[in-house]
């Protein structure tokens, strides 16, 4: 039996039965913790999760020494249809370490080489949707187009699979299948006991069965080149079909790619689609922080009407990085994530935890601690230079997770993100147009829910930037 609760000492349990958790559970946490502090338990139903935010007990759990990745009730439930992808596998199941151990290389920094014509290919066809709504005058669905862009980015860089979402006037229907079923996974944690729930897990079943049939697809097409005297590739599923892992010389099975690609399309699209649409909405409602991304892709890109981003360029993008880190320490978009004791231990020298037991990690809340100063809500990427995150301690930005089993997508998304909004910025100006209020929605992920912008294009006299205020004259006199 799990531990008490209240056992623990100075731990408040907040029990939230009455209500439940409701359709926004991590800002229902969120919310709880504002009022009672950084380590809480949230009791449903009888079920208690200890939730963390506090920069030191973060610091111990991502001790690899001590603590490991858990999969808690929500993975659980995504393991219905991901199983032991690698997201959802678990630390001791064999196929985590072989398929952690063959996709390794295919998301090393270097690789992103490689990636980066497709992402380049992808951004332009967003580019292209995007102009037609300037023309017209017509609003763009930020957080929709994102998800266009990074499912068909992820599905052509990893799987050479387009989905063609920019040709379709509803999102592809894996889209939809995959958030209903990622919210199956967030709904039916808050059930309350005795209840009917089977039309819910039928149409669950549903969804699963067609995303199963989506990935069998994206597979066959490849087996199919394959015959035909194409190669396996060096992209994720190519790597998948032929790679052999050096231990026992054995590929991934069938089951275990099916679940992989799954996984992938997924973790590779959901996340970074929020993270590139909480950068737009920042940019769009603080002109100074837009105006310093104008000026570092002006500088890069100049007037050319159709800029042609290099790999390098990507890593020139200082200051695009620090808004997207920024974003993503507001609203880290994979907001959770769970860790248990190796041991029988004491978390703090003070929360007795038994070996296995989980703690869930809230990033948005650890990203508010008092290390980010005192106005913690307040959007400033200069908090992302590389003196002011030299001066951090290292656990206090987790968008990624930790450890062993942190994102293994991390520089994919990042580059992918980096270079879109660059475009983006270099392209248009941004327009407010329906004075948009945030509204965060939860489907496991997080997103900003119904935001639009208006877009004009940008001209050579939007380009001519006065000097920086502070700035010294080239030819200055000293
Ligand atoms: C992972 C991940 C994580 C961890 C979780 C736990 O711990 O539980 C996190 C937090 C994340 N991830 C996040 C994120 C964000 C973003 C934007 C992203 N992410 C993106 C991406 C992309 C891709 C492709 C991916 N991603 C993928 C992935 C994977 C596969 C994983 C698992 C790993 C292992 O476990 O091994 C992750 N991701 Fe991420």
């Amino acid at each position: 039996t799990p531990l008490s609760a209240d056992a623990r000492p100075g731990v408040p349990v907040v029990d939230i039965s009455a209500t439940g958790p409701g359709r926004a559970p991590i800002q229902q946490v969120m919310d709880l913790m504002r009022e009672h502090g950084p380590v809480l338990v949230r009791r449903l139903h009888g079920r208690d999760t200890l939730f963390v935010a506090d920069l030191d007990l973060v610091t111990e759990l991502a001790d690899d020494r001590r603590f490991a990745k858990h999969i808690g009730p929500a993975l659980e439930n995504v393991r219905a249809f991901a199983a032991d992808g690698l997201f959802t596998a678990y630390n001791d199941e064999p196929n985590w370490a072989k398929a952690h151990d063959v996709l390794m290389p295919a998301f090393a920094l270097g690789s992103m080489r490689t990636y980066h014509p497709v992402m380049l290919q992808v951004a332009r066809r967003l580019v292209g949707a995007w102009d037609r709504a300037a023309r017209s005058g017509r609003p763009v669905d930020v957080p929709d187009d994102m998800t266009r862009m990074t499912l068909d980015t992820i599905g052509l860089a990893g799987f050479g699979y387009d989905f063609g979402s920019f040709t379709r006037d509803e999102p592809h229907p894996f889209v939809a299948s995959m958030v209903r079923c990622l919210e199956w996974s967030m709904t039916r944690l808050a059930r309350v006991p005795g209840q009917d729930h089977s039309a819910a897990d039928a149409a669950f079943r549903g969804d699963a069965d067609y995303l199963a049939q989506v990935v069998d697809e994206v597979i066959a097409a490849r087996t199919a080149g394959a015959e035909s005297g194409g190669t396996g590739g060096d992209d994720l599923l190519g790597l998948m079909l032929t790679a052999r892992h050096p231990a026992d010389g054995t590929t991934l099975d069938a089951a275990n790619i099916r679940n992989q690609v799954i996984t992938f399309l997924i973790a590779g699209h959901e996340t970074t689609s929020g993270a590139m649409s909480f950068a737009l909405y920042y940019l769009a409602k603080h002109p100074t922080a837009l105006q310093l991304v104008q000026r570092e892709v002006d500088e890069l890109w100049g007037d050319a009407a159709d800029p042609e981003p290099t790999y390098e360029d990507v890593g020139r993008l200082t200051f695009t990085r620090q808004v997207l880190n920024e974003a993503l320490r507001l609203w880290p978009t994979a907001a959770a994530f769970s860790r248990h004791a190796l041991e029988d231990t004491v978390l703090g020298g003070r929360i007795p935890l038994r070996a296995g037991q989980g703690v869930t990690v809230l990033a948005p809340m650890l990203h508010r601690e008092p290390v980010w100063g005192d106005n913690p809500e307040l959007f400033d990427p200069a908090r992302f230079t590389q003196e002011a995150e030299a001066a951090r301690p290292v656990h206090a930005f987790k968008p990624f997770g930790t450890g062993e089993r942190a994102c293994i997508g991390r520089q994919f998304a990042l580059h992918e993100a980096t270079m879109l909004l660059a475009m983006l910025v270099h392209r248009y100006r941004l327009h407010d147009h329906a004075d948009y209020r945030l509204t965060v929605k939860e489907t496991l992920t997080l997103k900003p829910d119904g935001f639009t912008l208006t877009l004009t294009p940008r001209t050579p006299a939007d380009r001519a930037h006065p000097p920086l205020p502070g700035s010294r004259p080239a030819h200055g006199t000293g």
